[in-house]
């Protein structure tokens, strides 16, 4: 019998939950403990870090983790290669639940950066009024560009801002076209900045810019070592021999 830890915080992670919980498959799930309240689960949740690559290799072995599903954001690239790393090391198989990145549509108005880096810097010239919806983490990054009035989205109220010119909206996913496209009109924004976070959480925000003939500066996902990829919950369960 599995006893499996999910690395979780996603969609597809939560629906992966739900699945292993009505099959009484035994499994813990784990949050970094980014947000205040993070969703709750129908398993045991862990909040927290581990501890690096060899902090998790600990938790796999003092726990008797027989399976690890990485169900992470594709943006979450360190924990995906201490995940790598971990299951490696303690020698327990490790797939992950991703989900295909984006692509641009018919009507998509995009331009592709490799990083936020690359995002930050795309951003220069003259002020515009720029929906920044890659959440808080790196926020800081782009107080290099602050001639812009931003709309940031945030899952939590922020204590303070390095953006002079910004107006904040604290909101949690998954969101809808209809919403997204209001919020974009009564903000009268001129360019999405967007993570290329692949699924269904998140993408409303790419169909309002199209449906408002507006750009969007799409970030690339980060690249990652080889592992097994799956992109379905049914996916996970045949590999978990639990179809
Ligand atoms: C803590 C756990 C569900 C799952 C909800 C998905 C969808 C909605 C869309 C926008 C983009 C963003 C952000 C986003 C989305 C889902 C999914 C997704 C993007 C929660 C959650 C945790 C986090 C962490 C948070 C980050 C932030 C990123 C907001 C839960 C709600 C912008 C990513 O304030 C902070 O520190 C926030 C940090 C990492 C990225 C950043 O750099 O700030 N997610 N998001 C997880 C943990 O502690 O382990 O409470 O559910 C989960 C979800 N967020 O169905 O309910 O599956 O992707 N999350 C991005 O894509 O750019 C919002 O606003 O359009
Ligand atoms: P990250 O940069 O890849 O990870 C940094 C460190 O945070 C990891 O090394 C690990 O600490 C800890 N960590 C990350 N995810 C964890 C998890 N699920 N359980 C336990 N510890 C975790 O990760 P991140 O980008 O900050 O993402 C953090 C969480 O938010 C993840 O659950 C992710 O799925 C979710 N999320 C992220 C994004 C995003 O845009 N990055 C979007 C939506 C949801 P130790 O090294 O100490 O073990």
């Amino acid at each position: 019998m599995p006893n499996l830890l999910i690395l979780g915080g996603t969609t597809e992670a939560n629906a992966l939950a739900r699945a292993v919980s009505d099959r009484g498959i035994e499994a813990v799930y784990s949050y970094a403990g980014r947000v205040d309240s993070p969703r709750p689960q129908p398993l045991p949740v862990r909040v927290g870090g581990f501890g690096g690559a060899e902090g998790l290799a600990a938790y796999i072995r003092e726990s008797h983790i027989t399976h690890v599903v990485d169900a992470t954001h594709p943006f979450a690239a360190q924990m995906s290669r201490n995940a790598i790393d971990a299951c490696q090391s303690s020698e327990v198989p490790l797939a992950a639940l991703t989900r295909e990145a984006w692509t641009a549509q018919q009507g998509d108005a995009w331009q592709h950066v490799p990083d936020i880096t690359a995002a930050v810097s795309a951003l220069s010239g003259t002020p515009r009024r720029v929906f920044l919806a890659v959440g808080r983490m790196h926020l800081s990054d782009f107080a290099a560009q602050p001639q812009h009035h931003y709309l940031l989205r945030l899952v939590d109220d922020p204590e303070e801002l390095p953006l002079p010119n910004a107006e904040v909206v604290v909101a949690r996913g998954p969101f809808t076209e209809a919403d997204d496209r209001a919020l974009m009109q009564h903000h009268g924004t001129q360019l999405v900045v967007s993570k290329n976070a692949g699924g269904s959480g998140a993408r409303a925000k790419l169909d309002a810019a199209r449906a408002l003939g507006l750009p969007v500066l799409m970030i690339d996902r980060p690249i990652l070592p080889p592992r097994t990829e799956l992109l379905s919950v049914a996916q996970v369960l045949d590999w978990l021999g639990h179809p």
